[in-house]
């Protein structure tokens, strides 16, 4: 597989012509940031004549398109990725290598585009990747964030977050767009005039403040296919340049507040996941890029079609998450006030138009935004939100007459409030969760009368990953050795995977697979030696947790365990252990202390015990700083265990789950999210599970929770951990841990002991662990399950995800951009 674009030599002139062009300097005067900009340019090249015809194509065959509206796309490094989508990864290697220079390293220069917080935005970007690989017509439409997710440092054990300006240098794969600016309306009234020719009121919004979108394009490459699709992420401009002319017009206040609404709006990715904080500043920053895509999705399709009726037929607009479900209500304003229709026909339009996936139960990530800020932020909008709502209720009156319980829980406006998650349900023609078991308990509970009144709606979309970034980029010798073994299909059809099922008992092939294994450990040991000072044996089970910082996600329960096995060597020296490595990466929201405070435990058990000579070096703790998409694809190729253990009936889906599986690394994990079907299809004997069910979770928590306090006065070996948090043993300062301390033992105005069961799971926890130490002594049972994880994985392609989406959602056509 390589490209007729990277023949060695054009590729090298090409690099060396723009290293003078944009530098005045010759290659061997370049710094490696220089050769990166240069590289990719000339890649960019490549990717201009396929972009250029795939809009040509998408011209001439007119196909339906989704937008895939998302406040996050956590896109990770471009260069390699392109690359490999390019099938020109070889041979730029090759080429760079004859001028000297390690693509590695090039790679290397990238800053991480980090437009997103976690899991949310990941799947994001790895749904362009697959809606491009399986040549889809695909916009992602975001936010261009100037800062993105922040850069973590660890000071004494801490976390520091520092800006992460990844547009300092310029980015090499985005291209400005002035042309399609768009202009976004915040603040003012709405007055209604009386249209007597149409029999009809108008409506006009005036007073408001006016800000310029402007559309930044990034390339999407498919794989192998020549597909390029976008991703279009808007950043902020005052409408007209702040001229000194406005004093005499006496609106220079108004002038710099439009140019402070500009600068602000798209200043920064808010750090939170599964968190809503309710700011205003949010809020804007939803309506703008949803204004500016909605406009620009009509504008595009009106060029094509003269029938507004019929844009359902052509366009699809897939909400992820609440974030831009006020797309619900815009769509509804352009429709009426902009291209004159009357609200029903508006309506059906809109409801045959968007669809909404819901990716969290966490009620404290449930948007609810007070109706004073909403209604001044959006007059117009809301209004048409309160008739939405009007009618909605009028619906549930309808089939549950003198129900008034039913209006209470659905009502988009309540309480002072507007729920978005309502407004997205009455509104979508699709409601989907992203694992099975997650859409249970959406149907069974949390959006229970929704799916009671229009069963029809709901369905389930589980959850996928790019197996081009997170296997064939993230780990060559793995890739190259399935590939010798099964050929090159799975790159694009990862069911094949299931052909290695006939290497499980070939032990030549188990031998292979574990020797990879190790040469990747040493690379992560590698890294964490240069990044983090800390010296791993590569020979000890890598054991890893890497994801949000999150209560829910029960760091807590790994770093307390940890702890009792390190109470455990230390009162049984002469006990059988096999070395461990415990690695943690996680970023905490900015403004959450619990979170923050779990990350400086980690920490400072990690002193304790990776500086405890008696213990051996048994144990050993790392915490890698700034997890982000780059670190995390050694991470994953690295790992031997995959911690996936939140609290039954939280975790969403998770997708770092799957990234694990495809690696060969055996789940430790709870019947949460996802992993049930990890564990049906690669059998519970090839994972490691434990803890409550989601349902029985769910049923303490219906009924008043559970007493932690049993466990701590029955169990003295869980009672010692819990002490060491307030006795000196892992600070000086015995109140530091207090809060953690106290959280788990003690009841707090609404938040009960031990919200996430920690202790209820902690034995069963530690037997798991136990399970996994007596299974890794096996070398070749390991291997085996190594193995097999990977030969199993095949579902969790996101490719597989976006095929059911298109079958059962958004029903669009194939592509064909190549000519062969
Ligand atoms: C995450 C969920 O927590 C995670 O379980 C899921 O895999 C991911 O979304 C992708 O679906 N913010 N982040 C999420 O949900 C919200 C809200």
């Amino acid at each position: 597989m390589t490209n007729e674009m990277f023949k060695k030599e054009a590729f090298k002139k090409s690099v060396k012509d723009n290293v003078k062009f944009l530098y005045r300097k010759t290659i061997e005067e370049a710094t490696q940031e220089q050769i990166f900009q240069a590289v990719s340019y000339t890649v960019k090249d490549v990717i201009i004549d396929n972009w250029l015809e795939t809009q040509k194509a998408y011209d001439e065959q007119d196909p339906k398109i989704v937008y895939y509206m998302s406040m996050e796309f956590l896109m990770g490094r471009a260069l390699g990725n392109n690359l490999i989508n390019l099938c020109g990864y070889g041979e730029v290697k090759e080429a760079l290598e004859e001028l000297g220079f390690d693509l590695n390293c090039i790679e290397d220069q990238e800053p991480d585009p980090a437009l997103g917080n976690g899991g949310l935005g990941r799947l994001a970007a790895c749904f362009l990747d697959s809606l491009a690989t399986l040549n889809y017509a695909a916009y992602g439409c975001g936010i261009r964030y100037h800062y993105g997710m922040f850069k973590q440092q660890i000071k004494d054990g801490y976390q520091i977050e520092v800006p992460d300006n990844w547009l300092k240098n310029g980015y090499p794969f985005e291209l400005r767009r002035p042309e399609y600016a768009k202009e976004v309306h915040f603040g003012g009234y709405v007055r209604a005039e009386y249209d007597a020719e149409k029999g009809a009121t108008r409506f006009i919004h005036e007073g408001y403040q006016a800000v310029k979108a402007i559309p930044y394009d990034m390339p999407i490459t498919g794989y192998d296919n020549d597909v390029v699709n976008t991703l279009r992420i808007w950043d902020a401009e005052p409408i007209v340049d702040f001229e000194l002319d406005s004093f005499d017009k006496g609106d220079y206040k108004k002038a710099v507040e439009q140019e402070n609404l500009a600068r602000n709006i798209v200043e920064v990715l808010y750090p939170n996941d599964n968190h809503y904080a309710g700011k205003e500043l949010r809020l804007k920053q939803q309506y703008f890029f949803v204004s500016a895509s909605l406009q620009e999705a009509i504008a595009k399709y009106k060029k094509k079609h003269d029938d507004i009726h019929k844009l359902y037929e052509k366009v699809t607009f897939q909400m992820n998450d609440t974030h831009p479900t006020v797309a619900v209500a815009e769509l509804m304003r352009i429709l009426m006030d902009e291209e004159g229709l009357g609200w029903d026909e508006a309506w059906e339009i809109t409801t045959k138009s968007v669809a909404y996936t819901n990716h969290t139960i966490m009620s404290e990530a449930l948007e609810k935004w007070p109706i004073e800020l909403f209604s001044r932020l959006l007059p117009r909008v809301y209004q048409i939100i309160e008739e939405i709502n009007r009618r909605f209720i009028a619906e549930i009156q309808a089939k549950y007459p003198g129900n008034y319980e039913k209006i209470k829980k659905m009502a988009i406006i309540y309480d002072g409030q507007v729920k978005m998650a309502h407004l997205a349900i009455a509104a979508g023609y699709s409601v989907n969760g992203v694992a099975r078991l997650h859409t249970e308990i959406l149907k069974n509970q949390e959006l229970r009368d929704f799916y009671e009144m229009m069963p029809e709606k709901f369905n389930n979309k589980t959850n996928g990953i790019t197996q081009r970034r997170f296997l064939l980029h993230a780990n060559p010798l793995l890739a190259d050795w399935i590939t010798e073994h099964i050929g090159p299909d799975w790159i694009t059809d990862l069911s094949q995977l299931k052909k290695l099922k006939v290497y499980a008992d070939d032990e030549k092939a188990l031998q292979e697979f574990m020797n990879i294994k190790f040469k990747n450990k040493e690379r992560l040991a590698k890294y964490i030696l240069e990044h983090n000072g800390v010296e791993v044996d590569p020979h000890s089970i890598f054991d890893v947790q890497v994801k949000r910082l999150h209560e829910y996600k029960r760091q807590l329960l790994n770093i307390l365990h940890v702890i009792y096995l390190y109470n455990q060597i230390k009162m049984h020296p002469e006990m059988e252990f096999y070395p461990r490595t415990f690695i943690f990466g996680a970023k905490a929201s900015a403004g959450y202390a619990t979170a923050k405070k779990i990350i400086k435990l980690i920490n400072s058990v990690a002193d304790v015990v990776n500086n405890d000579a008696s213990i051996n070096g048994k144990i050993k703790v790392v915490f890698i700083e700034n997890y982000r998409v780059s670190n995390a694809e050694i991470i994953f190729a690295a790992a031997d265990v995959s911690e996936q253990i939140s609290t039954a009936s939280k975790e969403a889906s998770g997708t770092g789950n799957m990234k694990f599986m495809l690696n060969g690394a055996p789940t430790l994990g709870t019947m949460d999210g996802a992993n049930v079907e990890i564990v049906e299809e690669v059998g519970a004997e090839n994972a490691f599970i434990f803890g409550l069910s989601s349902d029985e979770v769910i049923n303490y928590e219906n009924n008043g929770g559970y007493d932690p306090n049993v466990i701590y006065n029955t169990d003295e070996e869980i009672r010692q951990v819990l002490m060491q948090l307030i006795n000196g043993t892992f600070s000086s300062d015995t109140e530091l841990f207090r809060d953690l301390y106290d959280s788990l033992l003690t009841n707090k105005n609404t938040d009960r002991a031990d919200r996430y069961f920690i202790l209820a799971d902690f034995r069963s926890y530690a037997d798991a662990q136990k399970r996994v130490e007596e299974a890794y002594k096996d070398e070749k049972g390991w291997a085996k399950k190594a193995l097999l994880n990977t030969a199993c994985s095949g579902k969790f392609t996101s490719d597989r995800t976006i095929q059911e989406y298109v079958d059962d959602i958004w029903h669009l056509d194939k592509v064909i951009v190549r000519k062969k």
